[in-house]
C-alpha cells in the first residue's frame, strides 16, 4: 500500500459486510445461500423460489454443482446495538476445477465462510480454499496494518453444516479442520475463529453441536461480529477493482467491481486503468447494486461496497477503475496458471456440418475468445494448424463444460486428449500434483492402492473410522489421473469416493500407465450392422448400436486386448428369405457402453480425438485412413 502517513485517516464501513463461502463441491454451500436469503426477508411471502437459486445457469442446474462464483446480498436488520447492515455474500463453487473462480471471489471479501460437511470432514478442496484464504489479505488490511497489526490472512468463520447427518461426526470433523490448519502452518491468530453448526436445508444454526437450532440468527450474529467492516483510506482517491464482468443486452459489458477506496458515482468520469497500466478516460454510464437477486440502478457506491458499471466495453477483470486526476492501479488478481491442455478445433470428420450451424474456424475462433474474457482461469493459444487452438484449463471438467456448452449453441468440434501443462522450474521440468482423497470400503482399500500406485500415486495418510469405510488420501501426478475416475469406480462397483485438488508442481515423475485396453476402429463408412455387430462381439465391447453411422477411422468399441484393431461393423448378413433372423440377433445384442462427454476425454488416448456436434459425441481416430495409420504405428515402433 502506498500510505504510510495517514494512519489517522482510515474509517469502516460498519453498515456493510463482504464474505466468501467456500467448501469442498457438495458439502452445502448454496443451500445455505438460500436459506440465508429467505430469512433476511429477500423474497416475498409465498414466492415461488427454486431450491439453489444461485445456481442459475443451466448446466448448474443439470449437473447440480456451482460452476461460476456468483454474488447476493441480504439486509440485517437493525438492533438496539446497531443499524441495518448489508451482507454480500458471494457462493463459490466447490469443484477443484473451477479454483481459479474462487481465487477471484476472495478478492472482493473481507472474510470467509469456511463450510465442512458434519460427516465427511475436510476434503482436497477445503484444504485448497482454506490455503489461498490464509495467503489473502482483506482489502482493508492495510487499516490494520497501519494500527501496528499484520493481517496475513481472511479472517474466517467455521460452519459445520449437514449436522442432522445421521452420521455427522462433529466434534472429530473440528478437529480435522484444526489439523488441517496446523498443517498449512497457518499464523497462530488464524486458529482463533467462532464455530457455528448448521443445517442449511432446515435453515438453522447452532453455536453448540448438541443444541439444535431454530433459525440462522447465530450465523447471521456471528458474521456481524467476526467479519470486519471494509475498511478505507478516507484521504485516497478512487480505486475500485474489476473482480468479475457480465454482459447486459442493453448496456454491453458490465464490470462488477469492489470499491476500496473513494465513491464512483453514475455519470462521472473515471480513469480506467487496463493491464501495463494503459489509462483511458471513460464515462460511468449505469451504476447498479445488488439487491437479493436484483440488480438496481444507484447513485452512487462508497468504498467497501460493491457495484456493476456499464460503460467500458473493452473492460477485463483485474483492471482499476480509479480517479481520472490521480489514477492509482490496484495489485492485479492473482490466479494459479491452468495445468491442463486440449486442442479445439473445427470438425473434420466425415459426418460434420449433419447437426451443428456453427463449424468454421473463424466462428470458432470468436466463440474462444468470448470465453477468455470472462474466464480468468481460461488460456487459448494457436495451433500450427489453422483450424484447431490449445485451450488451457484447471481440469477435464471444466474443459468438458466449456465443450458442452459450445455443443448446445450450435458448434460441431473436435476435441483432443487432455494433456497436463509441464513448467520449467530452475531448469527441470516440473508437472502438477494433486492431493487425492478416496472413500472406500476397506475391503476395496488394497485395489485402490495398487491402481493409484500404477499411476504413481503414493498413500500420504489413511484413518479409519470404524465404520468399514477408509479415508486414504494419496499424492499423484495429474498426468495419471486422467482417466482414473471411471478405473476406481469400476474397481470398487461404484461405491468409491472420489476427490482431487491442485497441490503443487513435481519434478517430472516419468512415465505413467494408462488404459490398457485398445481401440477397436471401423474401417469403412456406412451403417452399423446388427449382424456385424453380434460377430464382433467377443473381441471387446461396443459404442455403437445398429443404423448407427459410422466411418473410417472412427472408434466403435473397446478392445479386449491392448492393441487397436480395424474392423467392419457395417456387414450385411448375407439375404435370405427368412426375415426374422435380424429380429433374434437385435434381442440378443448386448447394449453398447455409452460414455458421457468427460468420460470420452479421459478414455482417449493422445493419438485419438473426440467429435462433438449438437447430436453425438464420437470417438476417432486422429488420422482417420487406416493404411497412413498403420504406417505411423510401425514407425513409433521401430523408434521404440
Ligand atoms: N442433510 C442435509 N443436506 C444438505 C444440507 N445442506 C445441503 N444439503 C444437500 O447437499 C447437496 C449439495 O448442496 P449444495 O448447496 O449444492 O452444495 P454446494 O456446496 O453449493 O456444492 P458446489 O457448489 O457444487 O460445490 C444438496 O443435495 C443439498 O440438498 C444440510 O444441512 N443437511
Ligand atoms: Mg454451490
Amino acid at each position: 500500500m502506498t500510505s504510510t502517513d495517514t494512519s489517522t485517516a482510515w474509517r469502516t464501513r460498519d453498515d456493510l459486510r463482504n464474505i466468501a463461502i467456500v467448501a469442498h463441491v457438495d458439502h452445502g454451500k448454496t443451500t445455505l445461500v438460500d436459506a440465508m436469503l429467505h430469512q433476511s426477508g429477500t423474497f416475498r411471502e409465498n414466492q415461488d423460489v427454486a431450491n439453489r437459486v444461485m445456481d442459475s445457469m443451466d448446466l448448474e442446474r443439470e449437473k447440480g454443482i456451482t460452476i461460476l462464483a456468483k454474488h447476493t446480498s441480504v439486509r440485517a436488520p437493525a438492533t438496539d446495538e446497531r443499524d441495518e447492515v448489508l451482507i454480500t455474500i458471494v457462493d463459490t463453487p466447490g469443484h477443484a476445477d473451477f479454483g481459479g473462480e474462487v481465487e477471484r471471489a476472495l478478492t472482493m471479501v473481507d472474510g470467509i465462510v469456511l463450510l465442512v460437511d458434519a460427516a465427511e470432514g475436510p476434503l482436497p478442496q477445503t484444504r485448497f480454499v482454506l490455503r489461498k484464504a490464509m495467503s489473502m489479505r482483506a482489502p482493508g488490511a492495510a487499516a490494520t496494518q497501519a494500527a501496528g497489526v499484520e493481517a496475513t490472512h481472511l479472517p474466517m468463520i467455521l460452519v459445520i453444516n449437514k449436522i442432522d447427518r445421521p452420521d455427522a461426526r462433529p466434534a472429530e470433523v473440528v478437529d480435522e479442520v484444526f489439523e488441517l490448519l496446523f498443517d498449512l502452518d497457518v499464523p497462530e491468530d488464524a486458529i482463533d475463529f467462532p464455530i457455528v453448526y448448521t443445517n442449511a436445508k432446515a435453515g438453522t444454526a447452532s453455536l453448540a453441536a448438541d443444541e439444535p437450532g431454530t433459525d440462522l440468527a447465530p450465523l447471521f450474529e456471528t458474521i456481524l461480529g467476526t467479519i470486519p467492516a471494509p475498511s478505507y483510506d478516507a484521504e485516497a482517491p478512487l480505486q475500485a477493482l474489476v473482480t468479475n464482468l457480465d454482459a447486459s443486452p442493453y448496456l454491453g459489458r458490465l464490470a462488477l467491481c469492489r470499491v476500496h477506496n473513494g465513491t464512483i458515482r453514475k455519470g462521472q468520469q473515471v480513469a480506467w486503468i487496463a493491464e501495463g497500466g494503459v489509462t483511458t478516460r471513460v464515462k460511468v454510464v449505469e451504476l447498479f447494486a445488488t439487491e437479493g437477486l436484483e440488480r438496481v440502478g444507484v447513485d452512487s457506491v462508497g468504498p467497501g461496497g460493491i457495484c456493476a458499471v456499464a460503460g467500458i466495453d473493452e473492460v477485463m477483470i483485474g483492471d482499476t477503475l480509479g480517479d481520472p486526476e490521480d489514477p492509482r492501479a490496484l495489485p492485479a488478481i492473482r490466479i494459479d496458471e491452468p495445468t491442463l491442455a486440449m486442442t479445439i478445433g473445427i470438425n473434420t470428420s466425415p459426418l460434420s456440418g449433419r447437426s451443428g450451424d456453427k463449424v468454421t474456424a473463424r466462428v470458432l475462433k470468436d466463440r474462444l475468445d468470448r470465453e477468455l474474457v470472462g474466464n480468468v482461469a481460461l488460456r487459448v493459444s494457436p495451433t500450427e494448424r489453422p483450424d484447431a487452438w490449445e485451450v488451457k484449463g484447471r481440469g477435464e471438467l471444466q474443459l468438458a463444460i466449456l465443450v458442452e456448452q459450445m455443443r448446445r449453441e450450435g458448434f460441431e468440434l473436435t476435441v483432443g486428449k487432455p494433456q497436463v501443462i509441464p513448467q520449467e522450474i530452475d531448469g527441470v521440468r516440473h508437472e502438477p500434483l494433486e492431493r487425492v482423497t478416496v472413500d472406500v470400503p476397506e475391503e476395496h482399500s488394497g485395489t485402490v492402492t495398487q491402481l493409484v500406485a500404477e499411476r504413481r500415486g503414493i498413500m500420504v495418510a489413511m484413518t479409519n473410522h470404524g465404520t468399514g469405510w477408509i479415508r486414504a488420501e494419496y499424492h499423484a501426478p495429474t498426468r495419471g489421473l486422467i482417466g482414473f475416475r471411471t478405473e476406481f469406480l469400476t474397481a470398487t462397483r461404484g461405491t468409491g469416493v472420489l476427490n482431487r485438488s491442485f497441490e503443487e508442481y513435481v519434478p517430472w515423475m516419468g512415465e505413467v500407465r494408462t488404459r490398457a485396453s485398445g481401440s477397436l476402429v471401423a474401417d469403412r463408412l456406412g451403417p452399423a450392422t446388427s449382424f456385424a455387430l453380434q460377430n464382433l462381439s467377443d473381441r471387446g465391447v461396443m459404442f455403437v448400436k445398429p443404423g448407427e453411422e459410422v466411418y473410417e477411422g472412427m472408434i466403435v468399441g473397446e478392445n479386449a486386448r491392448g492393441e487397436d484393431m480395424d474392423i467392419n461393423v457395417t456387414k450385411e448378413k448375407k439375404l435370405n428369405n427368412i426375415r426374422s433372423a435380424t429380429g433374434e440377433e437385435l434381442v440378443r445384442l448386448t447394449p453398447p457402453k455409452v460414455m458421457a462427454l468427460e468420460q470420452c476425454l479421459e478414455w482417449i488416448r493422445g493419438d485419438e480425438c473426440v467429435e462433438v456436434t449438437p447430436d453425438a459425441v464420437r470417438l476417432r481416430k486422429v488420422e482417420l485412413d487406416q493404411v497412413q495409420r498403420a504406417r505411423e504405428a510401425k514407425r513409433a515402433k521401430h523408434d521404440g
